[in-house]
């Protein structure tokens, strides 16, 4: 433990028997445990951090906001939650979100049942019994007939391993494990490492303290202005006089979130609409910017329409033109995750905010007193690493998790993982991940796509009680079918061209495989229902005890998604066209 979050409290090792084990008290852990308990049923949740909110508990870096508007990315499960519950910004801030996430565990009265300040080390699966076995880095001992996994798809810190790391005299953060007192910046010269999301929403407030700013970019990013604003009460009040019609308008669209979309393909546009569609799509600003025409993340020709566009907005903000060409990326537009900022490319305007290319000559080590790239040493007082995440996997990995026979998740997993619909694996019964590799997660709004997948686990879970089961599994050939379906959905999309995390390409070593599912939010909702409805179509139920109840299939109403038409046509459906920004 580091000075940077606050000493765990002291406690007694537990050892007992729930229904359910939830790790991780997230947004995805969060409602888990709400639903579970609506269920009647017990269920303890391991948190490593101190307090709920995951990601926005981690992730406190000078500048860190969502990047989906705050009236949609927040749970639709509750229209009294809906209505009592103010945003102040049409991005919200950490701490803003961060307060939500509190004010949910007071609502629903969910923290008698969150354990903090502990990790879960083991779960192991005992096939006799039909349990789960989980151990925690605290010396807890518990067991549950559920194992829910709800660790994040961004949570486990990338920290290159620098040359002499360990030398430098000064601080050295990474910006998803910030500090809960803050950084003081003032007068510092900082380095950051890293140019995605956290690092562009970071560097302009870091500029405004720091003495000197200078920023060690290895790939160029596209990002597009927020335009962030105070929320106004006419707006927020139009907004809750008809949140549910929202709501629904959100799930029936590929990413979970609603904004205006054109479908029509850049390619059919003459020069002089495609320029007047992309200024205005850029002056809303956002990830919608990318929904200016519809062939933009299908077609290469396409793409380069909106990249060029996209460029010549960097060389109108940037003013040294060689920085503006550093600035300029060349790969395709859109295919790493889209950052959203506030006066990220301005801020290379600023005389003390310095761009150091590292895609050629990459960092060569870190001295005592800065960082060396190129024979020439940068002198720092403090580092921030924004150097991202092992993502989709990275937080499994730090569990050893054992299914059936002994097999391990990591073993099993070797080559990539491999899921049905990203909800189970084969061989790991009762075992459930929240927005796990193969489900849309990050690709959708990650609220709406945690409450789907819980929603999902809840009315399984609901139904193996109805007719006494013991485990549920998925068959491996379904999970094959699923796995190869994934893959082949985002070969039409140009998202898996590039060395992104989407990939697990951004960390050395890791298999390379598209882990989100790309097929769009309500087209994967649609097969989750189908599953349902056909009786829980690929996975096994075992143990099924005689009863005289007819088992029923619950589906939680709010999923009887329909699909957007005016985006997702039947043509591209069929050619699986779904444009997912
Ligand atoms: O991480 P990243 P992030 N030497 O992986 C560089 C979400 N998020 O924390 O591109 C030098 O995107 C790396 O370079 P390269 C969002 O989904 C959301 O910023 O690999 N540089 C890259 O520039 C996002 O996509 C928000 O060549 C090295 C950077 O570090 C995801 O989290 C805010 C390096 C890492 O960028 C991750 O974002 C923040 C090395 N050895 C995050 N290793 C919202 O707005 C890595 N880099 C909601």
């Amino acid at each position: 433990m580091d000075a940077k979050t606050p000493a765990p409290q002291a406690r007694a090792r537990e050892a007992g028997n729930f229904d359910a084990v939830v790790v991780g008290a997230g947004f995805a852990g969060l409602y888990m445990l709400h639903r579970l308990r609506g269920l009647g049923l017990s269920a303890r949740v391991y948190e490593a951090g101190g307090g709920v909110g995951g990601t926005w508990y981690w992730n406190r870096y000078p500048g860190a906001r969502c990047d989906v508007e705050s009236m949609q990315y927040s749970f639709s499960f509750s229209e009294e939650l809906d209505q009592e519950w103010t945003w102040s910004e049409k991005y919200s801030p950490q701490p803003e979100i961060l307060s939500y996430a509190n004010h949910i565990v007071d609502r629903f009265d969910l923290r008698r049942d969150i354990v903090f300040d502990t990790r879960v080390t083991a779960a192991t699966w005992d096939e006799d019994a039909k349990r789960w076995h989980v151990e925690t880095d605290r010396g807890d001992k518990v067991s549950a007939k559920f194992c829910i996994m709800a660790v994040g798809c961004l949570s486990a810190p990338n920290r290159p391993k620098f040359p002499g790391i360990e030398d430098f005299k000064g601080p050295v953060y990474h910006t998803g494990e910030w500090p809960h007192q803050g950084v003081d910046f003032t007068g510092l010269r900082v380095g950051v490492i890293g140019t995605g999301s956290s690092a562009i929403q970071s560097i302009p407030i870091i500029a405004e303290r720091a003495s000197q700013l200078t920023v060690f970019q290895r790939t160029a990013t596209w990002s597009v202005p927020a335009w962030n604003e105070q929320l106004t009460p006419d707006y927020v009040k139009a907004v809750k006089a008809d949140y549910p019609a929202l709501r629904a308008k959100a799930r029936a669209r590929p990413t979970g979130f609603y904004f205006p979309f054109n479908i029509k393909p850049a390619l059919e546009a003459s020069e002089d609409e495609r320029e007047r569609c992309y200024e205005e799509a850029w002056q809303r600003g956002g990830l919608p910017f990318l929904g200016a025409f519809g062939d933009l993340l299908f077609e290469k020709p396409a793409n380069d329409t909106i990249a060029d566009f996209a460029r010549s907005k960097i060389r109108s903000i940037v003013k040294d033109p060689a920085t503006a060409e550093l600035l300029c990326p060349d790969n395709v537009f859109g295919c790493k995750r889209l950052c959203v900022d506030t006066g990220y490319y301005a801020t290379y305007n600023l005389p003390h905010v310095k761009l150091v290319d590292v895609s050629k000559a990459p960092i060569e080590r870190i001295t005592a007193d800065g960082i060396v790239v190129g024979g020439v040493e940068y002198r720092l007082d403090a580092i921030v690493s924004a150097t991202g995440f092992a993502a989709m996997t990275g937080s499994f990995d730090k569990i050893a998790i054992s299914g059936r026979n002994g097999l391990t998740l990591a073993e099993k997993w070797r080559a990539g993982p491999r899921t049905y619909l990203g909800l189970a694996s084969a061989g790991f019964p009762n075992f459930f991940m929240i927005t796990g590799p193969g489900s849309p997660s990050v690709l959708a709004s990650m609220i709406q796509a945690i409450e789907q997948h819980v929603d999902w686990m809840a009315d399984l879970i609901a139904h193996m009680r109805d007719i006494s089961a013991r485990a549920v599994e998925p068959t491996l050939a379904d999970e094959d079918a699923w796995v190869d379906h994934v893959n082949e959905v985002s070969k039409v999309s140009l998202r898996s061209t590039c060395s992104s995390w989407y990939v697990g390409a951004n960390i050395p070593g890791r298999p390379i495989v598209f882990m989100p599912y790309i097929g769009g939010f309500p087209v994967y909702v649609q097969k989750c229902n189908e599953v349902m409805s056909n009786g829980y179509d690929g996975f096994i139920l075992e143990d099924v005890a005689a009863t005289n109840a007819a088992p029923r299939v619950r589906l939680t109403e709010r999923w009887r998604v329909p699909l957007d038409i005016e985006v997702i046509s039947p043509a591209a459906v069929a050619a699986r066209r779904v444009p997912v920004v």
